[in-house]
């Protein structure tokens, strides 16, 4: 594994390199021991390079065999190679040469996951952000562009498919049963979007013709048998190529666009060019083996992976620090794009939710880092939630601060400007000023600055003067080595809302812009009056979460009531709700902790009725407005002394509450939903599940047995009918011997299907109770698990770290314990995955004292292990300090 250097990278460091490398030729003679890669890099000495300037090429893990230079070998004094770099000490005076390179790679030990490795004896790269120089050495880094020709030799009966980026220009039979294929990619690209897939694969085919007419042949690489698993990932694609199309005026640029699904990959997918490698678990999907989740998210991240054609890939990043700018941009797009394919406020509370359940608590932890970070010992553990949903955020506030048009119009200039270069934040902020004329510096502070702004609102109402005045105070938390921080320009959407429910318009206003609906926020402190206002208004704030903040605001449990009832914006009742279910559950924590019985508010519970019975409202809000918050959710409002135990007590009464006073309306929608007639993945059939099955949770609890779950189970004829039940089943009735029999009923049938299987695991790593460590621990040596493989070490003890609060805070410390072990172990392995799951514990601090102090043993005997991975030294040292 690799040594920790102890190194830190800053982003004033940045200069561009000496050399350039013009194109390069990779050849691979593929064995899955004994890889042979000769590359053949066309090198070019910048005109302000001095002669004679040292080229060192990075490397990592590499085996150097040879080096020459124009055809000639290098002497031995001449170069130095060792695993981490290739130093040229003194190279040709010429202003151009050919360097040629040969490593030999063990693609089979790969365990890391990064360069090249197998997975299920199929060949695969990758590159983003540093895997490339475990392939060969090179000037791996965002900004050398380069053109490549790859050429990809192997086996013909164990890899007949030979894949890399862009277009295939040749390909034929050699001796031994061998046979070749060369790649040719036109477009310069760094290296961390450099492919290659070779092995032995099934395919689904289809075409797309772009709308000035070129066609494109796409192709989705899946295992044998899986074909038609493919089918909706294939429908998603040319979805999102149209849409690119119709919204941005983006078209695809090769003759090929090629997805490859592997079972063994880090992350969700990445977007080589032209040849975007996919976990499996967001490409395989059918209606008995995938929930309607699983459907949404392939969805997403189809359009995510093909939307980084035109940002990310045709421009490109200039270092590092500069994520966000392909990660946060890209991500707005695929929201914007699943809004347009499904319900826009049920994606955006979607959105919402997953914002505050993973960037939020990252935002006040001591992982908190700015969008745009400024510094950084491990790149891989910057890609995080806040680059990536905040920011998406960020965008969509230039887009709210603009205007849809202006917006575009800035897009526009972005590409057309930059194609073709590695770009900066400041380069896509002044196009938007420059179309606009508006100045964004301090709204660039969302970039640079980190943490979650606070709005502090008192509403005040004036009947004789007919005026509503909001006294509002920014505030933005110190966060790790920023203790100052700077008011920000927060734009925040807004309504006033009347007494029969319409909107309110002032005849004037002051104190601060107020723009179509939106009170642009720039001072740490506004008085705004609201003028000509008849009678005393409630006020919606935050509409459509237009900024990413907290908002501190006293509102009557009346006034929030009449807003889940009454607001004109979807997402101002969700959050109205949500508001009330939130505190209503502290109060409820509260209660438990002072050992007495929590009790809430009729009105509530009522409204929760109302909500799920009211027709008019599309049932996937339906569903979404009766979730309560969840335990995690809960603890984040708590905020300091968490005891996991009391706020599962709290969270159950309320459930039961809600259950028992509307079981018999509950009842009845769940029973009228008629879900016959063939499966449909679409929002609005994914919708009606949903609230048939959050209504089946609620109706479990009030009919306090396993009857309901345990038929559906065994009638379900999808997966997300029959993993709801099962849930309920392991969750609620685990005494119950239907609900032994139903997870060894899913055994028996998935037992040969890990992506399924992966549910099986997930639904019981997140039983509740004390119980739970061992299970865990038990489930780890079940056949089909292992440490070696991310989706399964994700769905067994990233579920039980991050969604099984009870289970894994233990006052005793043995669930911190098991996982401070397991995490060691797989760190040998994967230091990448090792690293992700350990950001679990970011939020230690916040536990009450018993369970703060065995968490701090628990990281300790990490931060104190020997060999531990630069990846996982990182994540611990930053939550420790
Ligand atoms: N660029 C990809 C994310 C990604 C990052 C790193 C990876 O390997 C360690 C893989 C994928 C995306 O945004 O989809
Ligand atoms: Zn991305």
């Amino acid at each position: 594994m690799r040594q920790d250097t102890g190194q830190v990278f800053r982003i004033e460091d940045y200069r561009p390199t000496d050399y350039i490398i013009s194109h390069t030729r990779l050849d691979f003679i593929l064995s899955p021991h004994e890889t042979v890669v000769t590359a053949e890099l066309d090198i070019q000495r910048r005109a302000s390079t001095p002669a004679g300037t040292p080229l060192v090429l990075d490397g990592d893990e590499l085996e150097c065999v040879s080096v020459e230079i124009d055809g000639e070998s290098l002497p031995e004094a001449a170069f130095e190679a060792t695993p981490q770099k290739l130093t040229l000490h003194e190279p040709p005076s010429k202003a151009k040469f050919t360097l040629r390179i040969v490593t030999r790679l063990d693609p089979s030990s790969n365990s890391t996951l990064m360069g090249l490795y197998l997975s299920s004896g199929v060949y695969c790269t990758q590159c983003e952000p540093e895997g490339f120089r475990r392939i060969t050495y090179f000037l791996d880094r965002p900004d050398v562009l380069s053109i490549y020709t790859v050429r990809v030799e192997a086996p013909e009966q164990t890899a007949p498919v030979l894949l890399a980026n862009g277009n295939m220009i040749e390909s034929g039979k050699l001796d031994g049963g061998k046979h070749y294929a060369v790649w040719h990619d036109p477009f310069p690209k760094p290296s961390y979007l450099f492919a290659l897939v070779a092995g032995d694969l099934g395919m689904l085919r289809d075409e797309f013709v772009t709308s000035s007419g070129h066609k494109v042949d796409l192709g989705i690489y899946v295992e044998h048998g899986k074909e038609s698993r493919a089918t909706y990932a294939m429908d998603a694609l040319k979805r999102s190529m149209k849409w690119d199309e119709e919204v941005y005026g983006l078209e695809y640029d090769l003759d090929v666009f090629n997805i490859v699904a592997v079972s063994d990959f880090n992350m969700g997918a990445m977007e080589n060019k032209g040849l975007n490698i996919f976990n499996d678990k967001y490409v395989l999907a059918d209606e008995t083996t995938a929930t309607d989740a699983d459907f949404a998210n392939i969805e997403a991240i189809i359009a995510h992976e093909y939307f980084h054609n035109w940002t990310g890939n045709r421009i490109t990043c200039r270092d590092w620090f500069q994520l966000c700018l392909k990660e946060g941009l890209t991500v707005f797009r695929d929201h914007e794009f699943s809004a347009d394919q499904r319900s826009r406020a049920v994606k955006r509370i979607a959105e919402v939710r997953t914002l505050r359940a993973h960037q939020f608590p990252e935002d006040q932890g001591p992982l908190a880092h700015p969008v745009r970070p400024r510094r950084y010992r491990e790149i891989n553990n910057f890609y995080t939630s806040t680059v990536y949903e905040k920011g998406s955020e960020v965008v969509r506030m230039i887009r709210t601060i603009l205007g849809p048009d202006k917006f575009r119009e800035g897009m526009d200039l972005y590409i057309q400007r930059h194609d073709g270069d590695a770009a900066t934040i400041e380069d896509f902020i002044k196009v938007f000023e420059e179309v606009s004329g508006t100045d964004l510096s301090q709204f660039s502070l969302w970039y640079h600055q980190a943490g979650t702004p606070n709005v502090a609102i008192s509403a005040s109402y004036d009947p004789a003067k007919q005026t509503f005045t909001l006294d509002i105070e920014q505030s933005v938390p110190p966060t790790p080595s920023e203790t100052r921080k700077r008011p920000m320009h927060i734009p925040l959407a807004f309504g006033l809302i009347g007494p029969d429910g319409g909107d309110i318009k002032p005849s004037a206003t002051d104190g601060a812009t107020v723009a179509n609906g939106v009170i642009h926020i720039k001072k740490r402190k506004h008085t705004v009056h609201f003028h000509g206002i008849a009678s005393r208004p409630v006020l919606s704030i935050n509409r459509g979460f237009s900024a990413p903040v907290t908002i501190a605001m006293e509102q009557s449990a009346e006034d929030l009531l009449f807003l889940a009832r009454k607001d004109s914006d979807l997402f101002g009742r969700w959050q109205a709700l949500s508001l009330l279910f939130t505190e209503a559950l502290v109060q409820a924590f509260r209660a438990v902790r002072g050992q007495k019985t929590p009790v809430f508010d009729e009105g509530l519970i009522r409204a929760a009725g109302e909500i799920a019975a009211d027709t008019a409202l599309e049932p996937a809000f339906r569903a979404l407005a009766l979730t309560l918050p969840s335990e995690a959710d809960i603890a984040r409002d708590i905020g300091a002394n968490i005891d996991p135990a009391a706020i599962h007590i709290a969270r159950e009464a309320l459930l039961k509450a809600i259950a028992a006073s509307n079981a018999e309306g509950f009842a009845e929608i769940f029973d009228a939903m008629n879900l016959e007639g063939p499966f449909r993945p679409d929002a609005d059939s994914a919708g009606q599940r949903a609230l048939r099955n959050t209504l089946l949770d609620y109706l479990s609890v009030a009919d306090g047995n396993a009857d309901r779950a345990a038929t559906q189970y065994r009638t379900a004829s999808n997966m997300t009918d029959k993993s709801a039940a099962l849930a309920i089943l392991a969750h609620r009735f685990a005494e119950d011997q239907r609900s032994a029999d139903a997870l060894a009923d899913f055994e028996r049938k998935f037992g040969s299907d890990p992506l399924v299987m992966d549910k099986w695991y997930q639904i019981q790593a997140t039983i509740p109770g004390t119980a739970a460590v061992d299970r865990v621990k038990a489930l780890t040596q079940h056949k089909g698990f292992s440490l070696s493989n991310p989706n399964r070490v994700r769905a067994l003890i990233g579920s039980y770290s991050s969604m099984n609060q009870t289970g894994f805070h233990q006052e005793d410390g043995s669930g911190y314990r098991f996982f401070a072990e397991t995490i060691l172990q797989i760190d040998k392995g994967n230091p990448q995955l090792a690293a992700r799951l350990a950001t679990a514990m970011r939020s230690w601090r916040s536990l009450e004292p018993v369970r703060r102090e065995a968490a701090r043993e628990a990281l300790t005997i990490i931060a104190t292990s020997k060999n531990v991975s630069t990846d996982l030294r990182d994540i611990i040292e930053r939550t420790l300090a």
